[in-house]
Order: structure tokens, then C-alpha cells, then sequence
């Protein structure tokens, strides 16, 4: 399993789906998981840029890994977002019989995240919600890269600022990388 992490607006999404679609993996992404659901309370969540309820992801996230079981490789977007989703998984994993072969963390610099996020346009891209995702993704994510590194899981950071092609190059690079060593 190859996890993607990153800012709104980083690319997770779009080079999760293109990864995923070159290699014959399956793309997970637990924002479209949430926003498939139709939930009242997880969209309120969502549409002030702030995190859903721990048990509802980790039920959708589990239950999307379990139905993916055929796949070789899983890209997951946007899971973990906090300390407590990272543990989660790394106990979840193994009744997959799956483990986590490198986490890809999309570096993109501010000006660009909200160019892209206006541009898109979903309801949860007004400056005010981008600023709290932004908050919520600054505070939370560096705890989880350190927990992984801690396990000897292998991070590395990508330059995610570049067109969709130069940026998926170079992902594709770094995990032929992590995947042959
Ligand atoms: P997500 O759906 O993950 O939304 P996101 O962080 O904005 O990333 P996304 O993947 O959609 O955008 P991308 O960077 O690919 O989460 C939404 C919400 O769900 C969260 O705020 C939270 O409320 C909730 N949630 C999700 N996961 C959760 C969890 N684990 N726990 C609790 N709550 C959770 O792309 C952005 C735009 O940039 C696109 O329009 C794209 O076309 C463009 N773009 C991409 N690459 C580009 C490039 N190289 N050049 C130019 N534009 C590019």
C-alpha cells in the first residue's frame, strides 16, 4: 500500500487516480469515500474544512481495503490526517495481510494550493475553508510522518508543483524505488 499525503489542493487526488489507472492498482480516497455516503454530519464536517469523526473514515477506509482484496497495490489519498487514523491503520493492515510500502508526501507552496482550490471550485474551497483545512493539515501531519519513520517506514517528499505529468514522473520514480528496495 502506497498512502499520499498532502495539502488540499497538492494533487493526492488526481496523481492517486493516475498512478493507480497506469499500474492497475486501486485508488482509495477517503474525502470521495465521505462525500459518497451522503452524510449529514460528516458533509457539515467537510464543508467547514474540518475533520470527520474517527469511527465513520476507519469503517469506510477498512471497509474499502476489504474490497479491494484482488488488488496488488492500494494508493490511499487523504488517510491518515491524524496520529489516531495513522495507529488505526498500522493495526487494521495485517488482517488485509497489507502493509505500507512508502508514504509520498506532495510538497506544493501555498500561492499554488490556492490557485488550483479556486479554480476547482467545490464547496469547500472558499478562502476560509482552505485556510482551516490548511491549519488542521500543518498541525496534524508532521506527528504521523514521524510515527511512520519511527516504524521504519520509508517517507519520501515529492515536489508536487509541476505540471500533472512532471509531477506523476516523478512519483512513479520514487516508488519503483521504494517498491524494488
Ligand atoms: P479531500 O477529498 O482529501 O480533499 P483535498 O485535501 O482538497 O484534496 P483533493 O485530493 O481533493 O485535491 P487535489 O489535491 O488532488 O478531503 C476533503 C475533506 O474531507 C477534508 O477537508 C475533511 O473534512 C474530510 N476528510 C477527508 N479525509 C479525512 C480523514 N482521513 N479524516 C477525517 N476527515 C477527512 O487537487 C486539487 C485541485 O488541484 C484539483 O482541481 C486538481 O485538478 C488541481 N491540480 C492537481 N494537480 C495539479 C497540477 N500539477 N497543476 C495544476 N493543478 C493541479
Amino acid at each position: 500500500m502506497i498512502l499520499f499525503v498532502g495539502p488540499p489542493g497538492s494533487g493526492k487526488s488526481v496523481q492517486g487516480q493516475l498512478l493507480s489507472a497506469r499500474n492497475g492498482w486501486r485508488w482509495i480516497s477517503a474525502g470521495q469515500l465521505l462525500r459518497d455516503t451522503k452524510d449529514p454530519a460528516a458533509y457539515e464536517h467537510m464543508t467547514k474544512g474540518e475533520m470527520v469523526d474517527n469511527d465513520l473514515v476507519n469503517r469506510l477506509v477498512g471497509e474499502a481495503i476489504g474490497r479491494a482484496k484482488d488488488i496488488v497495490h492500494l494508493v490511499l489519498d487523504g488517510y491518515p490526517r491524524e496520529l489516531e487514523q495513522a495507529k488505526w491503520l498500522i493495526e487494521e493492515l495485517p488482517k488485509h495481510e497489507r502493509s505500507i510500502a512508502a508514504v509520498i508526501v506532495l510538497n506544493v507552496p501555498n500561492e499554488e494550493i490556492a490557485r488550483r482550490l479556486k479554480i476547482r471550485g467545490r464547496l469547500d474551497d472558499t478562502d476560509e475553508v482552505i485556510a482551516a483545512r490548511t491549519k488542521l493539515y500543518n498541525d496534524e501531519t508532521q506527528p504521523i510522518l514521524d510515527y511512520y519513520r519511527s516504524l521504519g517506514i520509508p517517507v519520501r517528499d515529492v515536489n508536487g508543483f509541476g505540471s500533472v505529468g512532471q509531477v506523476h514522473d516523478h512519483i512513479q520514480q520514487v516508488i519503483d524505488e521504494s517498491l524494488q528496495g
